[in-house]
Formats: structure tokens, C-alpha cells, sequence
């Protein structure tokens, strides 16, 4: 593989992947991360000495036009099942391109990567590595029509046991539950997976929290231009149904997503923009 023009030594490299798909491995002083041009797809963060903060399925494919299960998929421009085209949209399927790479102050990385083949949207997503995980997903409407779209970052924590892990930050928020097609609203100041959970979450708040227990560690998850978070943990029954996911691989992970989905699409008039910030970090519960 030709040496990339934004490779710099020791901190970002450009390898074949898994199915040869091309990976950019990135090294800071405190973190580690790997995000496949396929999709612009994170599929590894972690800090220094810690478990990765993100789960990867042991199933995944890396093929061409098929999604990577696990990190976080860039779901866009529409959330869930569409008749006749790809559940969740293109972006996840597509090979985006790697614009521009630096150091940062600090000495973090900051990946610019870019999909613009798009009918009628140019979209870029902006990577930095340090002692978090921050992700700006901004998309451009760069057609002559207005356009409404969804977006949503599909990120899968990796954690001990569901059974010991909780999600604060949520309580009081309405929520549309995609399981029993009703509306409810969240009671619990931490809420718990004992079962398959699917909930679209009305929330523009700016953090949450997964509690571990099992890895005695919080991850924190702050975000903005987000309306909606997706709360997502497929259980026994649906793991079996995933060929691209291990039967009990529901025991450790869950999904937290953040985006703007449902009712909270997003309209574009023509040359206008919307960036979707996420920034993912780890603090050791005491
Ligand atoms: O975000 C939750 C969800 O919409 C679930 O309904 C489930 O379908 C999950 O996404 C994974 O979707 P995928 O197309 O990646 O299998």
C-alpha cells in the first residue's frame, strides 16, 4: 500500500484491515483507535490501559457493501428499515475518502474524512483521538432542493455485563418505544436492560452516562446538535436472528446513539448545514 501523504510517524498509519478493506490506525499518548475508510467507520477506541471503551462483534463482515457490526456505524440519510434500499442508509457502505489529517495542540490526531459522491449531499466527518473520542458529522445539502434527512452516530459500548450496567441521564424523557409501537416516558434515573430494548428517545440533553460496574468505569457521553438518543440492546431472541453477531453478545455490550431521528429529521434547504457533534470519554466509578 502506497505511503498515505497524511501519515506521520508513530501516530497515524494506513494498513489493509480485516478483508483488506483500509484501515487508519492511530496512536496518541493516552488512546489508541481504528477507523475503516469503509463507512468511516470507528471500530476501536481505547485509552491507555483501559478496556476499549467500544464493542466490535467477533461476527463482523468487512465486505464491500456490507455494514460492520459494532463502533459506530454513520447512519445517514435515513434511520432504520427503508422498502428497497439499505436498512439505515448508504453512508455506513460507502468508502469515504481521507482528506486531511493532523496533530492537535495536544498532541491528539484529527482525522477529516469526506463522502461527497452523494445525489445531492456533501458530508464531512471530523475525528479526533486524545483522551476522548470526539466525532462532528456535518452534512451539506448541496443540492438546488430542500431535503430532509436523518442522522444518527450507532455507537455499541463495550461493558463487563448488561446485567451491571446502567444508563443515567435519561429520566423524565418521552420516548418512543420501536418494540410495542407506543409512547411512554422514562421514570428511572438509571434505566436498566433486562430484556430486548428499542427506544428512540426525545433528548437534547447534553450528557449521559453508561455505568459499569463490572469495569468500575462511567462513559460519558456528551453531545450536541443531537435530539435524539436510541437506546438498543437485542437480547437473546434477536442475537440469534443476526448472522453478523455472536449469540451472547448481547451480555456485553448496548447501544446509546445519538442523532436526530423519527420526529426530529432534520430539513436542509438548499446550501445549508447541520453538524452532529458526539464526544465519547471514560471516568473510573469510585
Ligand atoms: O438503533 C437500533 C436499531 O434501529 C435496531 O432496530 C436494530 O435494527 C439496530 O438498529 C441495528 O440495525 P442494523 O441495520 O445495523 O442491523
Amino acid at each position: 500500500m502506497e505511503p498515505h501523504s497524511a501519515e506521520f510517524a508513530g501516530h497515524l498509519e494506513v494498513l489493509p484491515g480485516k478483508g483488506g478493506l483500509t484501515k487508519l490506525q492511530v496512536k496518541t499518548p493516552w488512546s489508541t483507535a481504528e477507523i475503516y475508510l469503509h463507512g468511516a467507520h470507528v471500530t476501536h477506541f481505547g485509552k491507555a490501559g483501559e478496556p476499549p471503551l467500544l464493542f466490535m462483534s467477533e461476527a463482523s463482515d468487512f465486505l464491500p457493501g456490507k455494514p460492520i457490526r459494532g463502533g459506530i456505524p454513520v447512519i445517514f440519510p435515513w434511520f432504520g428499515p427503508r422498502e428497497g434500499q439499505p436498512a439505515h442508509g448508504f453512508a455506513r457502505t460507502r468508502e469515504w475518502h481521507l482528506k486531511e489529517s493532523h496533530r492537535t495542540p495536544e498532541g491528539g490526531v484529527t482525522l477529516d474524512l469526506n463522502l461527497s459522491e452523494l445525489d445531492g449531499f456533501d458530508l464531512d466527518y471530523r475525528i479526533t483521538v486524545s483522551t476522548s473520542l470526539s466525532l462532528e458529522l456535518t452534512v451539506r445539502n448541496s443540492s438546488a432542493n430542500g431535503q430532509t434527512i436523518e442522522n444518527c452516530l450507532h455507537t455499541y459500548f463495550a461493558i463487563a455485563d448488561i446485567a451491571t450496567t446502567a444508563v443515567t441521564g435519561l429520566q423524565g424523557t418521552s420516548y418512543f418505544d420501536k418494540l410495542t409501537s407506543h409512547a411512554s416516558s422514562e421514570i428511572s434515573s438509571a434505566l436498566r436492560i433486562d430484556r430486548e430494548v428499542d427506544r428512540i428517545y426525545d433528548d437534547s440533553t447534553p450528557s449521559l452516562e453508561v455505568h459499569d460496574t463490572g469495569l468500575a468505569r462511567k462513559i460519558v457521553i456528551s453531545k450536541s446538535g443531537s435530539a435524539s438518543t436510541v437506546v438498543w440492546n437485542p437480547w437473546i431472541e434477536k442475537s440469534k436472528r443476526m448472522a453478523d453477531f455472536g449469540e451472547d453478545e448481547y451480555l456485553r455490550m448496548i447501544c446509546v446513539e445519538s442523532g436526530n431521528v423519527a420526529d426530529r429529521e432534520i430539513h436542509l434547504a438548499p446550501g445549508s448545514s447541520h453538524t452532529l457533534r458526539v464526544e465519547l470519554s471514560s471516568v473510573g466509578l469510585t
